[in-house]
């Protein structure tokens, strides 16, 4: 069975738990993390470059060792140091880990001390209040990991749309090969652009839909087949994403297109502006009676409702159907809009490739302005910049462009917003950059009122530019801290801010309906990749889907200007500050 990036970077990261858990050197654990991570921000498969004989150790962060290891998971489907690592480290002891809140020595706690075998017996635990008298714990421990606890078991699992992306890519080549087919599309929430994805939906059109279903049941991923028949089939791949798929007849196709797409609250809409035309939709097609008026294509199923093609991020039923109606859609913006990244790092801190390397990446995707944003001191786990290190960047910087032909660099930071919403380097400093990003990166968990303050104070600062990953979330990781959006965009369009569409796949923050309120007060976005090596330049087609979510066109984008039209875009407007 073909091993994926993502699987390749989870037999990185469970190494990396398991030699937590033995007290390893805490450099190799760090190694294998950065791995994971490399692997799963890849935008090609890994197993593809190695069948096209490509080194796999010009990679960020990937030695001789690692690459001959990612070449073993892709063959085997794990590496043997995991089983043998496995073999002397109970499974609990990892699961145990996988909880905030747990680390190596407390889930020894846990299991020696408690006897936890299961989640559940720890979940019951700590209801009887047994885990707070263990050492290295307290009632404030007992009751988070309890919350932590409640909070997995109510949520469904959802795959990054990029993780998706690379499961949906290879087993739509495989059904391609499949005798007779025509089309074969993803729809759902994947074309939808969602920023997460329950399960793949997957429509073909082909002479014999059972050619295509024996096809499909046999792919090599499937682990569990949960429905077998000639035109519907779904299964369960190894990596748990379940995929549907449907085989319809050529006339059906833009109405079952139409119908996978959903949303579904969409869908009831439209369905109900059908049946005040006296209409029937369904994924077969939009009839009169037994007469068929509409379905071959997607134009035809709305057009035949009197209304305009929706693009298939509108479709959530947040508005659509009367901007439709009024001829009023928005032109969405696209990737080809985007001009140039304001948000990129170097190895100077924690980034993985050199400036120039990041230069010449940005330029040759055909971006004509990257802005160097490396962090600030604060941030000394990345090595963040203190003023003598960006002073000798922005140096750097200079020489750089003399030598570039086809981008420019802007000089940048991205600065630490502190816990009173300070900004944590000299005003001197800042005010002689192009731009200032800010971020957060520390004090989650401050109340509404005083994080909301905080981000406030932080843009009152005359240089500040753009207020990066607003919401802090991380997709499955950690929720937003708690913050009044709606103030912060006020604020934003008060002192002539921009805010951050962060394109990493993990983030995917500002958030599609937050795009959306941006838009409405008319403060600008700016879609950035957040790029911490050159391969990272490729995820801005993420941060473009969530801006569609929000409605997000051409001119409401920040970095779809020209580098001259920008510049003065940068410089704030003293009045208010
Ligand atoms: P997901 O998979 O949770 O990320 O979200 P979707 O939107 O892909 O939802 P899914 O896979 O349950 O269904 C795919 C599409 O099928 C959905 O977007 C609209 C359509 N659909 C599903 N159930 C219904 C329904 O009960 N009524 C209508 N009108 N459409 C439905
Ligand atoms: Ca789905
Ligand atoms: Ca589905």
């Amino acid at each position: 069975m073909p091993a994926h990036n993502a699987d390749v970077a989870a037999v990185f990261e469970e190494m990396a738990d398991l030699l937590e858990i033995e007290g390893s050197n805490p450099f190799r654990i760090r190694a294998y993390r950065n791995a994971a991570r490399t692997l799963r921000d890849l935008p090609r498969e890994v197993g593809m470059m190695l069948d096209e004989g490509e080194d796999l150790t010009e990679m960020p962060g990937i030695g001789e060792d690692l690459a001959a290891k990612i070449k073993e998971v892709v063959q085997t489907g794990t590496a043997a140091a995991l089983e043998e690592h496995r073999k002397k480290v109970p499974k609990t002891l990892t699961d145990l880990l996988r909880i905030p809140g747990i680390g190596p020595k407390r889930a020894k706690a846990l299991y020696h001390d408690l006897n936890i075998r299961t989640l559940d017996q720890l979940q019951k635990a700590a209801q009887d209040g047994l885990v707070r008298s263990l050492q290295g714990f307290g009632e404030k421990t007992e009751r988070y990991i309890l919350n932590q606890l409640k909070e997995r078991a109510g949520e469904e699992k959802r795959f990054q749309l990029a993780v998706a992306t690379q499961y949906a890519g290879a087993l739509v080549t495989y059904l391609r090969e499949s005798p007779g087919v025509k089309q074969v599309v993803v729809a759902g929430s994947y074309r939808r652009a969602k920023d997460t994805i329950g399960d793949l939906d997957i429509l073909v059109t082909a002479a014999s839909g059972s050619l295509v279903m024996d096809r499909f049941v046999s792919y090599p991923e499937v682990e569990e087949i949960l429905a077998h028949g000639a035109t519907k089939a779904s299964v369960r791949l190894a990596c748990k994403l379940q995929v549907d798929v449907r085989v319809v007849r050529d006339d059906s196709y833009g109405s079952a297109l139409q119908y996978f797409t959903g949303s579904k609250a969409h869908n009831v809409a439209l369905r109900q502006l059908a049946q005040q035309r006296g209409l029937k939709l369904n994924e077969y097609g939009l009839f009169r009676g037994d007469q068929s008026v509409a379905g071959a294509t997607e134009e035809s199923v709305y057009a035949a409702v009197g209304l305009p093609w929706i693009p298939p991020e509108l479709r959530e039923n947040r508005g659509e159907f009367d901007s439709a109606r009024a001829g009023r859609l928005p032109v969405l913006v696209e990737v080809a809009d985007l001009k140039g990244d304001l948000h990129a790092h170097t190895k100077a801190t924690d980034g993985h490739n050199s400036m120039r390397e990041m230069a010449e990446a940005a330029g040759a995707n055909g971006l004509e302005y990257l802005a160097i944003t490396d962090h600030s001191r604060r941030l000394t786990m990345a090595k963040g910049l203190d003023p003598k290190r960006l002073f000798a960047q922005l140096e750097e910087i200079d020489r750089l462009n003399e030598t570039l032909s086809s981008i420019t660099l802007l000089k940048g930071i991205e600065v630490d917003i502190l816990e009173d919403g300070s900004l944590d380097l000299p005003d001197e400093d800042l005010c002689r950059l192009d731009l200032v990003v800010g971020a957060v990166h520390s004090h989650f968990r401050l109340s509404r009122e005083k994080q909301t303050e905080r981000i406030l104070r932080a843009m009152d600062h005359p240089c500040f530019t753009i207020l990066a990953h607003p919401s802090g979330r991380l997709i499955n990781e950690r929720a937003p801290y708690d913050l009044d959006m709606a103030r912060v965009i006020h604020h934003a369009r008060e002192r002539g801010c921009f805010l951050e569409v962060n394109a990493h796949p993990i983030r995917l923050d500002l958030t599609d309906t937050d795009c959306q309120m941006a838009k409405e007060e008319g403060v600008m976005l700016s879609i950035n990749s957040d790029a911490h090596s050159t391969l990272d330049l490729g995820n801005l087609r993420y941060g473009v889907g969530q801006a569609r979510r929000g409605w997000v066109e051409k001119k409401d984008v920040l970095n779809s200007r020209s580098l001259q039209a920008l510049r003065p875009l940068l410089k704030r407007t003293m009045m208010n500050a």
